[in-house]
């Protein structure tokens, strides 16, 4: 770990996968990791039966969980799909919802989408050297929509915000982006409810 006294620097290494030349913790998430959360069940458990493939995984710098202080580090979605619904993180609101975050593309093409408690929504494309605002109250969940190449990002949030996975890992965000016609289209989650009609 750094001294998290003093002012310290990284670099982003260029290679393949991309890396940070240091880092405390590098966390990496499997589809296995996933389940329930790509619509397609069936693809879900035909791929799960030959493989445990990595769909994305990502290196923190640790900081005190306070305010004032930045999160930061580097995420790698990798290419690929479960049926026709691309490979995707998890995605959370934060547990502080009035926490934002920053995201700076390295590499790769992708969307964030991203929606509020009360269900509105947006998506966003990411692509190398295009910086992403996600502003306080508003989940997020980064898509990797290019064919063969990672989705790598930087990201900086406050380090008192915390990760609430609750209503996300059970239904989902309000929308999907799949491939139509070789192409990313973002289409309705049919199991996604409004907060009215959540029990
Ligand atoms: C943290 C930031 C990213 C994600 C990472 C994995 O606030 O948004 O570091 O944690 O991309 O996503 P997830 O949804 O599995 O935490
Ligand atoms: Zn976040």
């Amino acid at each position: 770990m750094v001294n998290i006294k003093i002012p310290f620097t990284f670099d982003v290494i260029q290679g393949d996968p991309m890396g940070l030349s240091q880092y405390d913790s590098h966390i990496t998430r499997r589809l296995s990791a996933m389940k329930g959360m790509y619509l397609d069940e069936h693809a879900f458990a035909a791929l799960a039966a030959t493989s445990d493939p990595l769909l994305y995984e990502f290196y923190e710098i640790s900081r005190p969980a306070v305010t004032g202080e930045l999160l930061h580090g580097l995420s790698i979605v990798h290419p690929g799909k479960v049926g026709d619904e691309y490979y995707m993180t998890k995605g959370h609101f934060h547990t502080i919802l009035e926490t934002a975050e920053f995201y700076y593309c390295l590499r790769g093409q992708g969307v964030m989408v991203m929606e509020t408690p009360e269900g509105v929504w947006a998506v966003e494309s990411l692509q190398p050297n295009r910086a992403l605002y996600v502003p306080p109250r508003w989940a997020h969940r980064s898509v990797n929509t290019g064919s063969g190449q990672d989705l790598v990002f930087l990201f900086v949030y406050p380090g008192n915000a915390g990760h609430d996975y609750g209503s996300i890992e059970v239904q989902g965000f309000r929308k999907l982006v799949v491939e139509r016609n070789g192409k990313p289209e973002i289409i309705d989650n049919p199991r996604w409810l409004s907060p009215k009609d959540r029990s």
